[in-house]
């Protein structure tokens, strides 16, 4: 049976992917699609999700606009990755749909509560703010919950401080909630994610692919190229937020190690790490895992298959 997951993003060019693999893929079924502020402010980024609906022909799933700040920091964008607009590149289409009447928060605890326990996946690929504030508001839908797979973090590198990553750099409280609750945590962190290269064997599979979303695909890679290249000295761009929806579709795409995990909140040089703890024993009630190995032809091979199962959208 198709895994049910709420995708709670801020796209976001690598968002924007975990959509389209998402809703291309036949074993996801994409229950609600909720915004956070990150990449952008949650105005630009909540838009941007509802274009890119409109591009991968994305209907009848809620979308739901969450927090536009978080719990203690101050907003924090990253316009040198994302651009202006939070999807630079592409030229975007006005969206065909409605938001969701309800808070993000909202969408996601009526979600879990009205699917059986254990139904219902969560996989985050923004600042947590939303996840926290659902988890405060209902502490039941952590016990319904299947489990959080999240890209976030990473245990061996940053990328918006020497030892800390954007997601959770940006809101330190909300992730220290989400990774001390009592669901199952996946981290899926740049340790993972920077194998998780556009490299121009990708981009080749991706524009044979020929189609309209795929075309957009390609812009929005080009313009994320660039960015990695004068921001962050990549040669290809790492695609993280689509690996959180490749451990949920196809667990075998990665491989992942058990280990305590806690977020550093007092740190003057380390606010926001994903402290991991790989000493032996493991605890035994060890409820958070990290992603360590990416099989990289896999992983592009899930992404190239869900735009050839999109296929052209009529816009
Ligand atoms: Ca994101």
């Amino acid at each position: 049976m198709a895994r049910k997951i709420i995708l709670d993003c801020d796209p976001g060019h690598d968002d924007a992917i975990a959509m389209l693999l998402a809703h291309g893929n036949p074993d996801i079924d994409l229950v609600a699609v909720t915004t956070v502020v990150g990449n952008q402010t949650l105005e630009k980024v909540t838009r941007n999700a509802l274009s890119v609906a409109r591009i991968a022909g994305i209907t009848g799933v809620p979308f739901a606009a969450g927090c536009p700040r978080p719990l203690v920091r101050t907003i924090e964008n990253a316009p040198e990755i994302h651009g202006d607009t939070g999807l630079d590149g592409p030229d975007l289409p006005e969206p065909n749909i409605e938001l969701d009447r309800r808070h993000a928060v909202d969408l996601i605890i009526d979600t879990v509560m009205s699917h059986e326990p254990g139904e219902i996946t969560i996989v985050p690929t923004a600042g947590l703010t939303n996840i926290a504030m659902a988890v405060r508001k209902e502490p039941r839908i952590a016990e319904r919950v299947r489990e959080v797979v999240l890209m976030g973090g990473g245990y061996h590198e940053g990328n918006w401080s020497a030892v800390a990553e954007f997601n959770i750099v940006i809101d330190p409280h909300a992730a220290h909630i989400v990774f001390n609750e009592r669901w199952p945590v996946t981290m899926v962190g740049l340790d993972l994610t920077h194998q998780a290269l556009a490299t121009p064997e990708v981009t080749k599979k991706i524009a044979d692919v020929g189609t309209k979303p795929a075309r957009f695909v390609l812009e929005l890679l080009d313009f994320f190229r660039d960015a990695y290249r004068e921001n962050q000295g990549f040669e290809y761009p790492p695609v993280h937020d689509p690996c959180a929806v490749a451990y949920v579709i196809d667990p075998d795409v990665m491989t992942v190690r058990k280990a305590p995990v806690d977020i550093e909140l007092t740190g003057g040089l380390t606010m926001g790490m994903t402290v991991t703890d790989f000493r032996w024993p493991l605890p035994e009630d060890c409820r958070t895992q990290v992603a360590v190995q990416l099989d990289h032809e896999r992983f592009w091979n899930l992404v190239v298959d869900a735009l050839e199962r999109i296929g052209d959208v009529r816009a």
